[in-house]
């Protein structure tokens, strides 16, 4: 194996971190709220900058719009004091769910003024991205109905591509747009962007700046989500990636911790596709939220878990593998790869943590040890109440 070219990619792979992780956040039954946790976009920044100090791969924060407001609605200041820290802005996210004039949906709603406020809302959404620095808008769009006859599923498919055009139009040509799906939540019956092939169409419809984001969470039990990866990455269509944790859909909890082999398999097929000759462009992301774990920590160790499942695709040996299959061999190529799953990466991923100039090659440990968690603790308190004391 080459070493050193599979040091270089472990040490090159950019994982964005979402804002929204490291500040309050819950179920839709209550909020467990955190002592020390984040409050504004410049809390959201310092906790971001802290973690980059410990991993040295995630030197972006991505950020969402719903939740990452300035005090006067400028943006350039985010994108300066960001600089300061040294990290960028990701991607954008609009927000298409959490006000009362959706309650039908946001660009697909059958209600004319409703997708006229969502269009500008996309408008400013750009603005915004610019404004950041921000070369990607990643879209999820929450739309859908809860009844048979609720609406006409056909016009709302029309609404949704007038929609994302304005979107799209407004993007400038070095800018990205990814699009997401989900098969339902936060509506039940439809949703109108409800798998991979909804959102590759609209995608293509848009133009070549368009493409699909992936976001683990977001199938029903049982989808094999690297033959998706696969098919998209060898149509030039895959886009960007959400990692989390999914155990039953949209769990968003750390990822890795319940199917490894998941997060393993899908670098398995990105890096296959690259050995083939596919260009590829992903963005990287965590989309999690962390609601009894401290934030910070979860979110380290979630990068953890990707680099673990990525250094174990790396060191798959392809050559054996391709010999095996050419030979029919069915359980030999099987037990390569699995060899691979089952290799320790620690070394690897320890040397790579050397090589990157970090001060220590355990990240959470690092972390604990750095006094970080107690500072914003004591400058931040603690938001909730506690009637139980303590
Ligand atoms: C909701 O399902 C969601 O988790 C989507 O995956 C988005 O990426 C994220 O929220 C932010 O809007
Ligand atoms: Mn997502
Ligand atoms: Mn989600």
């Amino acid at each position: 194996m080459d070493v050193t070219a599979i040091l270089q990619r472990l040490k090159e792979q950019v994982i964005e971190l979402p804002s929204w992780a490291v500040g309050n956040s819950g179920t839709r039954y209550g909020t467990f709220r955190e002592e020390g946790s984040a409050r504004t976009i410049w809390d959201k920044i310092d906790d971001c900058a802290e973690i980059q100090r410990v991993l040295g791969i995630t030197p972006v924060m991505a950020s969402h719009v719903a939740w990452d407001v300035t005090e006067d609605g400028q943006y350039a200041p985010v994108r300066s004091y960001a600089e300061e820290k040294g990290l960028k802005i990701g991607t954008v996210h609009p927000d298409v769910f959490s006000r009362q004039e959706y309650i039908y949906g946001s660009i697909c709603s059958p209600k004319p003024e409703v997708r006229e406020f969502t269009q500008q809302h996309f408008l400013d959404c750009v603005r915004v991205a610019k404004e950041m620095g921000s070369k990607v808008i990643g879209m999820w769009v929450a739309d859908g109905t809860n009844y048979p006859g609720q609406d006409n599923l056909r016009e709302r498919k029309h609404r949704l591509y007038e929609g994302l055009k304005v979107l799209y139009d407004a993007m400038d040509e070095d800018m990205k747009l990814v699009i997401e799906y989900k098969p339902f939540e936060p509506f039940f019956y439809t949703t109108d962007i409800a798998d991979w092939g909804m959102s590759m169409l609209m995608c293509q419809k848009l133009g070549n700046r368009a493409k699909v984001l992936v976001d683990l969470g977001h199938h029903l039990p049982g989808v094999n989500i690297e033959q998706i990866i696969s098919t998209l990455l060898d149509e030039n269509m895959l886009g960007g990636f959400h990692m989390n944790n999914r155990r039953y859909a949209d769990d968003d909890l750390i990822t890795g911790t319940v199917n490894p082999m998941d997060l393993f398999l899908i670098y398995k097929e990105i890096i296959d596709a690259e050995q083939g000759g596919v260009k590829t462009d992903i963005t990287y992301m965590l989309d999690q939220s962390h609601n009894i774990e401290p934030s910070i920590e979860g979110i380290i160790y979630s990068v953890m878990n990707a680099q673990t499942a990525y250094a174990r695709a790396l060191v798959i040996d392809r050559e054996a593998l391709g010999k095996a299959q050419e030979e029919y061999d069915v359980v030999g190529a099987n037990k390569i790869v699995m060899d691979a799953f089952n290799t320790d990466v620690q070394p690897l991923l320890e040397q790579a943590r050397i090589e990157l100039g970090l001060s220590d090659t355990d990240p959470l440990r690092n972390y604990r040890q750095g006094g970080y968690a107690q500072k914003i603790k004591q400058e931040r308190g603690f938001d909730g109440i506690n009637t139980l004391g303590g």
